[in-house]
């Protein structure tokens, strides 16, 4: 049975058509992609404004006055913009390239640890956050005698509201917008509110809430927010970290080189102006320009009826698996984007991932980088199904026999 919620007018085979991957074949078979939220494929509008800024136009950007500096550096300006406009950030200066959501994490605690932090001083995380939004907050802590706070998450995987640890010490709330394990959608706009009318510091990390939610910085309220290119159609080794003008300002820089500067001597130097200050050395103009066009692309197919494709192969997926005897599901809050982590009684995942690698599906397996919440779990590690605008109903069809057929395998 088709569910009921597939869009007709969604035209699936018109989005198909624009990743090249999906040609591929795995093991003689049809590429089947459900690891979406570890790093996503890449439209081909993406791949071509990639090779062709290197094959007509590649030069270092704010340099040179020659020609090609001036073009790549008009479509590198060209792509923030864009990118300020997809997160309705109020000034493209607030949009600051980095690596990616680790690079922006770092960046974020090790600009931030210093102007903020004090012996006893409290940093609050939640149960549910990826070690790129722990580990670096831990390093600050030890640095500066503060200490790691941590947000519960309840049994079917979203915050414990009733139980946030704000105190009088809390200086900085560095929260997920949505769970990469779970796929929970978290209530951000309210806990940010709550922690800025006690004068705390917030900084989202956005990496799985950016390829699926209109993502309105100004709405959500927040400080910095934290997200990669890679899982949003861009390539790998470039992501963005938002942050609102006048905290931006106050922060010192992170890390020091070209470019970011004002003027040098060896007795002091003086920084370069947003956003420049937080961009040392030359940037991946490459990516920068792949993420403008990845934007563009998810704004031309209507990011919301990407979302809701998924959203109804969510729902067909989560009542299809629940089939299976023995089957439980981390993650089961109401408000999900499409992904689900799941164990089954007998069978390892990693045994599972294998199995379902030779029929061309790939899966992700193991702890999804929140150990802490395997730990709350009890559990070692899950399958995740992470879906993306151009997976079917057929392909989680594939993925529900393959996975019977393994379990039945597994089981003996
Ligand atoms: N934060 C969240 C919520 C993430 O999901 C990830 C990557 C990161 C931070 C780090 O992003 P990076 O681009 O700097 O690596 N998450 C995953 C995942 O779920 N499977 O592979 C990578």
């Amino acid at each position: 049975m088709k569910p009921a919620t597939l869009d007709p007018a969604y035209r699936i085979e018109e989005i198909r058509a624009q990743f090249p991957i999906l040609r591929e074949l795995v093991h003689g078979k049809p590429l089947i992609y459900f690891d979406n939220a570890a790093t996503s494929q890449k439209p081909r509008r993406v791949i071509k404004a990639v090779s062709a800024y290197y094959a007509t136009i590649n030069a270092n950007v704010h340099r040179g006055v020659h020609t090609l500096s001036n073009l790549a550096t008009e479509a590198q300006e060209a792509a923030r913009e864009a990118v300020r406009r997809h997160i309705n950030a109020k000034h493209a200066h607030e949009v600051v390239f980095t690596a990616g959501t680790t690079a922006s994490l770092n960046l974020a605690a090790g600009s931030l640890a210093p102007l903020l932090l004090k012996q006893g001083d409290e940093v609050l995380i939640s149960a549910m956050e990826h070690h790129a939004n722990i580990v670096p907050w831990q390093l600050a802590c030890e640095r500066h005698g503060a200490v790691l706070k941590v947000i519960p998450v309840t049994e079917d995987g979203t915050w414990d509201l009733a139980q946030v640890p704000f105190s009088a010490r809390t200086r900085i709330l560095a929260i997920s917008h949505v769970s990469n394990t779970m796929g929970t959608i978290n209530p951000v706009k309210d806990l940010v509110a709550a922690a800025r009318k006690r004068g705390i510091t917030t900084v989202v990390d956005g990496a799985q809430a950016i390829p699926h939610l209109l993502v309105d910085v100004q709405d959500l309220g927040c400080d910095l927010y934290a997200f990669s290119g890679h899982k949003m159609y861009a390539p790998t080794g470039i992501g963005v970290l938002y942050g609102r003008e006048e905290l931006l300002e106050r922060m010192p820089p992170w890390q020091g080189g070209g470019e970011m500067i004002d003027r040098v001597t060896f007795e002091r130097t003086t920084y370069a102006k947003l956003p420049f200050k937080f961009e040392a050395g030359t940037p991946h103009i490459a990516g920068i320009i792949g993420l403008g066009e990845a934007v563009r692309w998810m704004k031309d197919h209507h990011l919301e009826a990407m979302a809701a494709h998924e959203h109804a192969l969510l729902v067909y997926a989560t009542k299809e698996l629940l089939s299976i005897e023995g089957l439980r599901i981390i993650g089961t809050a109401k408000e999900k984007v499409g992904v689900i982590s799941f164990l089954i009684d007998g069978v390892h995942h990693y045994d599972l991932g294998t199995l379902l690698d030779q029929q061309g599906i790939a899966v992700r397996t193991g702890h999804h980088c929140t150990q802490p919440l395997m730990d709350r779990f009890g559990i070692s590690g899950t399958t995740r199904a992470s879906f993306a605008p151009f997976n079917t109903i057929d392909e989680v069809d594939a993925m529900i026999a393959a996975t019977k057929k393994a379990v039945k395998m597994l089981r003996g």
